[in-house]
């Protein structure tokens, strides 16, 4: 059984969040020059806020038995944008690793939820099958979560509970095309066992976000096969651990507007 280390670093007050992240600093400039050899042992370093792109990694890490450590980066609070945090995650986005026992037993630095999943499962052999022909159907389902559901999913979480306007025609637009994509999930399901037929990093892309169906606006009873799907991985200690994990200074989604951290999620612009 892997053993979640959570990070007891703070997240109030500047001072504070200022020197967590450079703290963490260190261990990303080392990965960056791929020197220091302090941290090249030790657990995987995961950057980390409990949302469903969060959620994929903490439950393929439960479910490959690897050590890590949660560092929170409150979104919410604008960490994201931290320049230490901004050189292994440029997009300013979490999820992020750090794995101090990268290829050739150096550090590296993986942003972007769907290639920390495949390189955590080329590293583990797990989750992620080596032969050509299987890992294909797991690429394709691992993309169509990358490009479909989750952006689909998450404009109609934006817009069902977050925009300051209920514009109609955006939420329909949202709310039918994550409909869309359940009732492909959905015919799939009805044939194979997981997504890309054995249990695999596609399944646990497409976790966080199915399990919130409902602020999605959906009705899980229209899609029986899905409900199986969901209900086995939820079922699943591992999943359920990683599912389980969470930081200091979080709260549930709720419909929140007109915040501080509404203004710095959703009034991004270029950064240049
Ligand atoms: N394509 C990215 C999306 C990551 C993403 O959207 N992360 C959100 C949380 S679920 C985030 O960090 N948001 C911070 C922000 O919007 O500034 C991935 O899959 O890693």
């Amino acid at each position: 059984m892997a053993r979640a280390k959570k990070s007891k670093a703070r997240t109030s007050g500047k001072t504070r969040r200022k020197s967590k992240l450079r703290a963490s600093a260190k261990t990303l400039t080392g990965s960056r020059a791929q020197t220091g050899a302090n941290i090249r042992q030790g657990p995987i370093v995961l950057y980390f806020w409990p949302t469903p792109n969060g959620l994929k990694i903490t439950v393929m890490l439960e479910e490959c038995g690897l050590p890590y450590v949660v560092k929170p980066v409150n979104i919410g609070k604008g960490e994201q944008f931290e320049s230490q945090f901004l050189e292994i995650s440029p997009n300013n986005r979490i999820p992020a690793i750090v794995d101090p026992n990268g290829p050739s037993g150096s550090a590296i630095s993986v942003f972007e939820s769907g290639a920390i999943l495949q390189y955590l499962g080329r590293k583990t052999g797990r989750f992620y099958p080596a032969y050509e022909r299987k890992r294909v159907r797991v690429d394709e389902w691992l993309h169509w979560q990358m490009g479909g559901l989750g952006p689909m999913a998450g404009q109609a979480h934006h817009f069902r509970h977050y925009a300051p306007d209920q514009i109609e025609y955006a939420i329909n637009r949202y709310t039918n095309e994550c409909r869309r994509l359940y009732g492909i999930m959905n015919k799939r399901l009805a044939r194979h066992e997981y997504l890309a037929g054995p249990l695999s990093i596609a399944d646990f892309a497409c976790l966080g976000w199915a399990r919130r169906w409902e602020r999605q606006g959906q009705v899980i009873g229209e899609f029986p096969h899905l409900k199986r799907w969901l209900d086995a991985l939820e079922a699943r200690p591992a999943a359920a651990r990683g599912l389980a994990v969470t930081v200091e200074g979080y709260s549930p989604p709720g419909n929140k507007k007109d915040t501080e951290s509404w203004r710095i999620l959703f009034t991004q612009g270029a950064r240049t």
